[in-house]
């Protein structure tokens, strides 16, 4: 990656590693409250603590760290970034660092304790939506930056189907915009003149509704660049091939389309929407399922492949040929890991039924831990222990790869205690986002507190792997040893094969996409906003 560039990538990874300290002391405290045997200090709000925790890890790190990596990405495949890309990018990486400082004060103010789904009914400073509508229009300048890449690429390249990072990168950027339009419908049009006292009152319906149709592509905003690292890094990591290039491609298409017209899989317990269209969403819930098997699939076969043309034989043999030692390659594959049960528990949530055992329960919050603070963040953590030194001409160096693996274990035994005590105290019926502990001594809360304690062990336990992962960063950037540090980009097995163009039809995915979102949404837009309660003004979104 050229120099210029690799200063534009540092620097969101400098705001993404800042967010993750932050982050993390607050999840240090909200455990140990939740535990029961500690207090805030100082006036401090449970409230205020959660939100900072979830903004800050799920909304600024991981925005940070994906536009920085994508960037990375598409300047490697791609080619350097021209002067007038890189300031469009440089422009979206102020914006977005502005409005992170704007939220970031709100919320340290207790004035945003709204939490990461900031909808209605909750209410923050205006300055806090403000602070967010720039951290969206900031990304989509830095969006810019790779659109407008891939179209110079595509005009030098006619008829050749883009590199397979680069399109990886493009379509993550298409579906985060189209799935941004959502909350800043909800942030301009109703959020932003309720908190600035314009209207007296908002559509709770709508803001939720316009928040998930955000909310869930979001998660597949935070998957779709573990994934490019699962799909492209790791092969060239362990010395194997992309299985097809031709398969990660429609992975991809298939996110895409589905990602967006499911968000009422979080709303299957609210009123105001008709069953039948939960039951639709429910349906395409199950379809952004088939991406990830093909996935798991995808690995699978580039493992064992691998493993056999090093000898290995029997079921299982080639997991004996696989490099364990290598962090860059052990820390994501845990993330793989917990990718398993972490999706197995998706599809119960999914289901429509199911949901009803599992919904506002501490199960949820368990499921996140190991879908974005698992499988997620091991892989940008794995790919930083690359992609930082190579960004900053350093090496890894051998006793750094060793703390990274001790890294990556405590996470995994952190995260194992956490989630499972998680799952578990879910389905004994544990409330989430709740900042009792014994519940006034009920009996029912008796059963929850073994389990908030393991919690609370699991924990601590990530927050020493966060202060490891921390100093490795630290190290990496400034440290360590000059060299050059490759960045890994793998080779398709079947050299021969030529990805379809049809891939490259943007016309075509974006229109199916709209279509998909008008046939889910409409219908109920309108059921909300004409069936508003009594009390709702003007067009009934206040
Ligand atoms: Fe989810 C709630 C359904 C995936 C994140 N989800 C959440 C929330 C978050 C979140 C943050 O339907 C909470 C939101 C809130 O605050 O209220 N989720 C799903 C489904 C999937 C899914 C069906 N979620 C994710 C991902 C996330 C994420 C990914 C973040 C990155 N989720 C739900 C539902 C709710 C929900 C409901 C609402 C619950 C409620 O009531 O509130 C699917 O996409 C999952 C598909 C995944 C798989 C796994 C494939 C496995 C792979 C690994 C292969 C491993 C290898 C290594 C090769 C089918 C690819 C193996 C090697 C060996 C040796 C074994």
């Amino acid at each position: 990656v050229d120099r210029r560039d690799a200063k534009l990538v540092m620097a969101h990874f400098y705001v993404a590693f800042i967010a993750l300290l932050v982050g993390g002391l607050a999840g240090l405290l909200q455990v140990l409250v939740r535990s029961g045997k500690f207090e805030l200090p100082a006036g401090i709000g449970y409230y205020q603590i959660l939100t900072v925790h979830g903004v800050v890890l799920g909304l600024v790190l991981t925005t940070f760290f994906i536009m920085g990596f994508q960037l990375a990405a598409v300047s490697k495949t791609a080619g350097t970034f021209t002067n007038k890309q890189r300031t469009i990018g440089w422009i979206g990486f102020w914006i977005m660092t502005i409005g992170t400082v704007a939220a970031a004060v709100m919320i340290l103010l207790n004035e945003a304790s709204v939490l990461y789904t900031f909808y209605a009914p909750l209410q923050a400073h205006f300055v806090f939506y403000l602070g967010l509508t720039l951290v969206v229009v900031g990304s989509w300048a830095v969006g810019t930056t790779i659109i407008l890449k891939y179209a110079e690429w595509r005009r030098a390249n006619p008829g050749q189907p883009s590199p397979l990072l680069t399109f990886m990168a493009l379509v993550n950027t298409m579906m985060w915009t189209v799935a941004t339009i959502g909350v800043a419908a909800t942030v301009l049009i109703q959020l932003l003149p309720w908190s600035l006292g314009l209207v007296e009152t908002v559509n709770v319906g709508v803001s939720r509704t316009l928040f998930w149709y955000f909310g869930h592509p979001l998660v597949y905003f935070w998957l779709l660049p573990a994934y490019m690292a699962w799909y492209v890094m790791i092969p060239k990591i362990i010395g194997g091939k992309i299985f097809s290039d031709s398969l990660a491609r429609m992975s991809f298409i298939l996110f895409l389309l589905f990602s967006i017209p499911v968000g009422f899989h979080h709303q299957l317990l609210e009123p105001g929407i008709d069953p039948a269209w939960k039951f639709l969403q429910v349906v395409l819930t199950f379809l952004v399922v088939i991406p990830s098997l093909m996935t798991a699939f995808s690995l699978f076969a580039t493992f064992e492949s691998y493993g056999r043309s090093q000898g290995a034989t029997g079921l299982f043999g080639w997991l004996k040929k696989l490099p364990w030692k290598d962090a860059r390659f052990t820390v994501p594959f845990i993330g793989m890991l917990a990718f398993i049960p972490a999706g197995a528990g998706g599809i119960v949530n999914a289901s429509h039924q199911m949901n009803q055992v599992v919904h506002n329960t501490v199960w949820v919050t368990g499921h996140f831990h190991l879908t974005v603070a698992t499988a997620v963040v091991l892989t940008f953590f794995g790919v930083s222990f690359w992609l930082v030194p190579h960004l900053t001409g350093r090496k890894l160096t051998k006793k750094m790869n060793k703390l990274a693996l001790i890294q990556g274990y405590l996470w995994a035994i952190g995260m194992t205690f956490m989630s499972g005590a998680m799952h578990a105290a879910g389905l004994l019926g544990a409330p989430r986002r709740s900042s009792f502990s014994e519940y006034g001594g009920a009996a029912q809360a008796a059963e929850w507190i073994p389990y908030q304690i393991a919690q609370a062990v699991g924990g601590s336990i990530l927050f020493i792997a966060i202060i490891l992962m921390l100093y490795i960063f630290v190290n990496l950037a400034f440290f360590a040893p000059k060299g050059e540090e490759e960045f890994p980009v793998g080779e398709a097995a079947n050299q021969t094969e030529k990805a379809p163009m049809v891939f490259e039809n943007w016309k075509l995915w974006l229109g199916i996409t709209v279509l998909l979102i008008l046939f889910a949404y409409t219908i109920p837009f309108i059921d909300l906003i004409k069936n508003a309660p009594p009390g709702a003004q003007g067009y009934k979104l206040w």
